[in-house]
């Protein structure tokens, strides 16, 4: 396999799409040993199948906002690998998203989902729709008039999405009725549902409570665990405040939490009614984590800053990509921090990733640590499918397994002579060899 030659010609073709093009890059380094191992690999054209989607949808969605002004929105679905079983992947409504990071993370989704032990194949979708700011009834129909076209291409055997950055219960709720209204069928086309609807218990906990086994089976690995620990966290949305959950839980302190505005450092720690408080903050569609210091004097706010600054034993970015860079690694190796667990989507640039190969520390990314969100998803479609309802204890138990499963795949493809564990190596070489296997199956097409 040629690395240089492959990136070369997909920059060529699609210019400008760095963060598409990163994440390939990032997982064919870690391949290319394995593929050159596996001359069948290249002369069925594996690579060159995988790197782009199987399709892409775009579309426009039209609303009208509560002034009357109807507006428009771009929107799409990235369609990107079926091999192992219907496309799966979240939904983004943030002013950023573009098609380069839909692809991005419709690439990442395959060899996450293939992780997971689920059936269950890549895809991404979303708009540059802004939630900020936006009343409950324009959220309502800009989620309506969405689900108008993307109706059209998704359902339970061929397309599932579920939520991702700014799209929660409420939304998945507005997108559900529509989709079940057209197609006259109540089904688990979406997941993410509500309990009382077809929704799985522990699925809103479930990437942040995934991550934080992760990362307990990595301090394992070393002798630690997870009590008496500093955590640093960033984001404030639906990961972070899983993982700060379950961390609590067994006995870490969460110092950090974090927005687009700045970080919040809490010396006293982040439990109790402080993690019930970052859900009314993140449904307060504000965008910023400052008000957190006003509810609770003993916080601090730090303007414009990562909280990477501060000293903890682990670190779990949970907020978006490219949010952790290569000071703020210099940051946490020089500060003690013994283990980096992304709960976001390559939330650490590749210098970042770099920084921490280089020195060792234990460093999980994206899609083996925070794969308990779709994983947790899979469990609910197999739910839907069975028409009934595993009590929490009986999902958190799988998730559990699961994430323990994860782990041991990439401690299989990822540990070193030195038994350092690669895990950027181990999770991409396991994840691919799934995929472009039942690729290989199934023949050209
Ligand atoms: P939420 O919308 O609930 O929260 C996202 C958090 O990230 C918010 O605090 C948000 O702040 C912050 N954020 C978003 N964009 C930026 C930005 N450009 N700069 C700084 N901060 C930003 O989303 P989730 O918690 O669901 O998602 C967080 C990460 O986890 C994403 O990378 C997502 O892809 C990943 N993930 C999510 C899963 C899930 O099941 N939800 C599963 C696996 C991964 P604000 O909105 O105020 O900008
Ligand atoms: O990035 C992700 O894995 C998600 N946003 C969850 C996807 C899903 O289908 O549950």
């Amino acid at each position: 396999m040629n690395l240089e030659k492959i990136m070369n010609e997909l920059e060529k073709k699609h210019p400008g799409e760095s963060e598409y093009l990163q994440a390939v890059r990032e997982v064919l380094e870690s391949i290319e040993e394995v593929v050159n191992e596996n001359p069948h690999f290249e002369s069925a054209g594996i690579i060159d199948r995988l790197i782009e989607p199987d399709r892409i949808y775009t579309f426009k969605v039209p609303w009208v906002g509560d002034n009357g002004n109807v507006q428009v929105n771009l929107a799409y679905r990235v369609q990107y690998n079926n091999a192992i079983g219907p496309y799966k992947g979240g939904l983004r409504f943030h002013p950023s998203v573009n098609l380069s990071i839909l692809k991005f993370l419709g690439f990442e989704q395959i060899f996450k989902n293939s992780l997971t032990t689920l059936p269950m194949g890549g895809a991404k979708g979303g708009s540059d729709f802004d939630p900020k700011g936006k009343s409950d009834g324009e959220i309502m129909r800009f989620c309506q008039s969405f689900m108008l076209e993307l109706w059209k291409v998704i359902g339970p055997q061929t397309d599932v999405p579920a939520g991702d950055i700014g799209v929660g219960g409420r939304e998945i709720g507005y997108m559900y009725g529509m989709y079940r209204k057209l197609a006259r069928e109540n089904t688990g086309v979406l997941t993410g549902k509500g309990v009382n609807w077809g929704g799985s218990l522990i699925r809103p906990e479930a990437t942040g409570y995934g991550s934080v086994y992760f990362a307990k089976e990595m301090l394992a690995t070393i002798g630690e665990n997870i009590e008496g620990k500093k955590f640093c966290l960033s984001g404030f949305g639906n990961v972070a405040w899983g993982a700060a959950r379950k961390i609590n839980q067994l006995g870490g302190m969460v110092v950090t939490i974090s927005g687009p505005d700045g970080y919040i450092y809490d010396p006293d720690g982040i439990s109790g009614e402080k993690v019930d408080y970052m859900l009314e903050l993140r449904a307060s569609n504000q965008d910023i984590v400052k008000p957190f210091s006003y509810e609770f004097p003993g916080a601090q706010f730090h303007q414009g800053k990562h909280p990477w600054e501060v000293p903890c034993d682990v670190a779990i970015p949970c907020a978006t990509q490219n949010e952790l860079n290569k000071e703020d690694a210099e940051n946490l190796v020089n500060n003690g921090c013994k283990c980096v667990a992304e709960g976001a989507n390559m939330p650490s640039t590749p210098e970042a990733v770099e920084v921490f190969l280089d020195n060792k520390i234990l460093f999980g990314p994206g899609k083996a640590v925070n794969a308990g969100g779709v994983a947790t998803s899979g469990l609910e479609m197999s739910q839907n499918a069975m028409k009934l309802n595993w009590p929490s204890e009986e999902v958190d138990d799988r998730l559990h397994h699961i994430m323990q499963s994860i782990h041991e795949q990439c401690v299989k493809h990822g540990k070193e002579e030195d038994g350092f564990i690669n895990y950027v190596k181990g999770a991409n070489i396991a994840g691919f060899l799934k995929v472009a296997n039942a690729m290989l199956d199934q023949g050209v097409i």
